[in-house]
């Protein structure tokens, strides 16, 4: 084996948690907020999408500007009105994709292609923080320099 191929395999089955956001740090909401509530969060953190958690402190899904503006989407107007009246639940998306603390590096880079960040749980599936793709994609970069 070469120290290039026995270098990409140690970065490749290196375990995550270094790179992980600690969830003190992620913006979320919590399933029953109104959209009025998330819509705030969203634009105050400048992020597109952020996580929804349930009183657990469970990962339930992610929610993102664009679903919030969709499900207020009239025939002629956005129904701003209609924000106050509507829970992160009902609109969230709830097919998201997430792993364990001890998840490798290469399944972490994978998910991350189709992925922006990826919610990281830990054994009792509480929300431990997210990981984006910002921090694989520099981990990549130092490995390549
Ligand atoms: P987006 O909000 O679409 O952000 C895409 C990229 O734009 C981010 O990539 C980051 O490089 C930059 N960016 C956006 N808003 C930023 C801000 N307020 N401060 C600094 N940089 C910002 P990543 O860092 O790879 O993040 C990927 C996705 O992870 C973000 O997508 C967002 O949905 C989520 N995310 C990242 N950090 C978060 C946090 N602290 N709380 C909640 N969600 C977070």
């Amino acid at each position: 084996m070469t120290i290039d191929t026995l270098k990409k395999s140690q970065l490749m089955s290196k375990e995550i948690s270094d790179l992980i956001i600690s969830h003190e740090k992620v913006a979320h909401v919590q399933l029953q907020n109104p959209l009025d509530h998330a819509l705030l969060i969203l634009i105050k953190s400048g992020y597109t999408a952020i996580p929804v958690l349930d009183n657990d402190y469970k990962v339930r899904g992610q929610i993102s500007k664009n679903e919030i503006l969709d499900s207020i989407l009239g025939l002629e107007r956005l129904e701003i009105e209609r924000l106050h009246d509507i829970t992160v639940e009902t609109v969230m998306n709830k097919k998201i994709p997430r792993l364990k603390t001890d998840a490798t590096f290469l399944k972490a880079l994978t998910t991350s292609i189709n992925h922006p960040f990826i919610c990281i749980e830990d054994e009792k599936a509480a929300f431990v923080g997210i990981l984006t793709r910002r921090s694989i994609l520099a981990l990549v970069h130092r490995y390549f320099q």
